[in-house]
């Protein structure tokens, strides 16, 4: 099939997706750059054509739309919007985070519950994608507002989840403390102690290594990217954005593996410690960020050497390495380019969609090792699935065992990538390539096999 009749197909293809779906930006932003890499073999994959697959999979299987009520400490009544889109469960219950974030639209969950339906195929796990979540912010709140507008929000959430169902999980501004306030109400609702999410306690159902598993895994990813070249992420110069969850574990991880971690940030702006974050400095991370739920310039304040950067991001710091760990579109195009200029050999994407299209495009022509976030952040999800293992059989593994299952996991996936991503010609791999085509087939197939459905 030549390259200027799938362009064609894709921008008509577009076309109707953006006239069907008007002013969903981000939503636009993730379907396209799969239907980039797909359209090429799908139009010489004829059964997925006439069966109109991608425009199924791109239709979510329903959305759910409700107000959330709660009082805030005060005594006044406030109100909010929250949603929960089930994306697909061709191959499993809808399984995906919740975001609680003013940002959050419509759009932003159609997003992430598309690339979801993609990652969690990846994971050879029998997962479907889905994602939900509220424009609440939890910044500033107090324990008890957040606790009030967890019980309200799952109030109304148990009607359509459930371990069979759907599963959801954490993701920006649903952690630990919120998924066991979610986790309290549904039980009390329903009185039902079952896996209906997961990333719980390790008291009440939760897996051992769910809170590490999103950064470990996003480093694994990147070191299985080094090892098919013969190289290591040890003793390279690593760029890290956020200092929530995804990113703390990626740099936890990436000091174990004998990197030296340069940066991290917030939505205030960056630090950059020009010796490296060690052992204790990551500790003091912890302590401000899991804890006292503070700002990284404490750190520059704490650490001689380290600079804080205010309202900027990390990203034309030199070094090899980069991982985005924060939120989406959080590389620009132009900041693509300074990481190429600067010598960038990985980039491994923790966050969802974090590069912007052309950011994407720039890193796959350069050849450098790119592991798109459906790839190289599945790892969350993965022990998710396996937590929802772990239920279903009323038992638990301990930290070696997930640990060795997640590190599986990441290898087959990238070994999927190489599969369907490598390039006869030079040997190079194109992993977002790779990654779309691997996600889509398990999924289609099933899609294919049950008909018109
Ligand atoms: P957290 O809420 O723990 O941390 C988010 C971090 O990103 C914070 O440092 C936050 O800064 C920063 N951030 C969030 N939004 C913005 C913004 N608009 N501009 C600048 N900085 C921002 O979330 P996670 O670590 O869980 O999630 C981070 C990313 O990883 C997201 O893209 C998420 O979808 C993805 N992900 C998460 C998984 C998980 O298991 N948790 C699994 C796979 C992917 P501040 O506190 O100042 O807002
Ligand atoms: O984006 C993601 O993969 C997540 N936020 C984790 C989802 C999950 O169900 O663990």
């Amino acid at each position: 099939m030549s390259t200027s009749s799938s362009n064609s197909e894709v921008e008509q293809f577009m076309a109707g997706l953006v006239k069907r779906n008007p002013h969903e930006d981000e939503f636009h932003q993730a379907v396209r750059e799969v239907a980039e890499s797909l359209m090429p073999f799908i139009l010489d994959h004829s059964e997925y054509r006439k069966a109109q697959i991608l425009e199924r999979m791109t239709e979510p299987d329903r959305v759910v739309i409700f107000r959330v009520t709660w009082m805030d400490d005060a005594g006044n009544i406030r109100a909010n919007r929250a949603w929960r889109v089930q994306f697909n469960n061709s191959i499993g219950p809808y399984k995906g985070g919740l975001r609680f974030h003013p940002s959050v639209t419509l759009s932003i969950l159609k997003f992430l519950g598309f690339e979801q339906t993609f990652k969690n195929s990846l994971t050879g796990l029998p997962m479907g994608g889905g994602k939900g979540g509220s424009n609440f912010n939890p910044k500033g709140k107090s324990d008890g507002e957040v606790m009030r507008f967890c019980h309200s929000l799952m109030t109304e959430l148990q009607r359509f989840i459930g371990e069979d169902t759907d599963v959801p999980a954490g993701d920006i501004g649903v952690g630990a403390r919120e998924i066991s306030y979610l986790f309290g109400q549904y039980k009390r609702l329903k009185n039902r102690f079952t896996g209906i999410l997961t990333g719980k306690g390790l008291s009440f159902g939760g897996s051992c290594g769910r809170r590490e598993a999103t950064g470990y895994g996003c480093v694994y990813f990147c070191e299985n990217m080094f090892q098919q070249r013969g190289e290591s992420i040890a003793g390279k110069r690593v760029l890290v954005s956020g200092s929530g969850n995804v990113a703390i574990y990626s740099i936890e991880k990436a000091i174990e593996m004998g990197a030296k971690v340069l940066t991290f940030s917030d939505s205030s702006g960056f630090i950059h410690d020009p010796d490296g974050i060690d052992a204790e400095k990551l500790a003091f991370i912890k302590d401000l960020k899991e804890v006292r739920r503070g700002r990284v310039i404490e750190y520059a304040e704490k650490f001689k050497g380290a600079e804080f950067h205010e309202g900027k991001r990390p990203w034309h710091v030199p070094a090899e390495v980069a991982l985005p760990c924060a939120t989406q579109n959080e590389i620009s195009g132009e900041e693509a380019r300074a990481l190429l200029d600067n010598g960038i050999q990985a980039v491994s994407e923790g966050a969802n969609m974090p590069t912007e299209l052309n950011g994407v495009h720039a890193f796959v022509k350069a050849k450098i090792l790119f592991g798109p976030a459906k790839a190289a952040n599945a790892g969350g999800v993965a022990v998710s699935g396996l937590e929802q293992s772990q239920n279903a059989l009323r038992l638990s593994w301990d930290h070696d065992e997930v640990d060795g299952r997640l590190k599986g996991i990441m290898r087959d996936i990238h070994a999927k990538c190489v599969e369907y991503g490598s390039d006869a010609d030079d040997g190079s791999v194109n992993y977002v390539k790779g990654a779309n085509i691997a996600g889509f087939i398990k999924v289609a197939d099933a899609m294919l096999a049950y008909g018109a459905v």
